[in-house]
């Protein structure tokens, strides 16, 4: 059984954010904002079922699902494409593919020295974040 993903996670490391925007055709003023943000994620889970959101002082976004279950993203106030996604268990790993106009689109969530950790993949590029647990939990 892997570590559990919940709770309230700060962002301390993001790499390469810049080259998966530029994948996902994120415009240049949006990019400089989003670059500059320190994300946190708050993630809740009832067995199969997730609740991840990641907030930040411009944007929010919210995904919810069920591991196993095919369900339809929208994107919203990201890139706002509408995909096919699937998570599964891959080892450690909570895994998302995201199907739909962008190649190789999807995401991976593991913990590892106590930190959470996520690769956002587009099209070969790969964004890299960290989040430690927040200090208040
Ligand atoms: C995600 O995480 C992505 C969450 O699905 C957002 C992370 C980075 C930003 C991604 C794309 C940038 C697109 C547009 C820029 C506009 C706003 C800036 C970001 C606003 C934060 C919400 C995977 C997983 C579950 O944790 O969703």
């Amino acid at each position: 059984m892997p570590a559990s993903l919940c709770g309230t996670w700060d962002m301390i490391s993001n790499v390469n954010l810049e080259g998966y925007m530029i994948a996902l055709g994120i415009s240049p003023f949006i990019r400089k904002i989003a670059l500059r943000l320190k994300l946190r994620k708050v993630i809740e889970q009832q067995g199969d079922q997730y609740i991840i959101k990641t907030t930040s002082n411009f944007r929010n976004y919210t995904v919810s699902f069920r591991v196993g279950q095919e369900f339809q993203e929208f994107t919203q106030g990201l890139d706002n494409k509408h995909v096919k996604s699937l998570v599964t268990w891959e080892g450690n790993k909570l895994v998302c593919e995201q199907i739909g106009e962008k190649k190789n689109r999807g995401w991976a969530h593991w913990i590892e020295d106590d930190k959470l950790h996520l690769e956002l993949y587009c099209e070969g590029e790969v964004c890299k974040q960290v989040f430690k647990k927040n200090a208040n939990e």
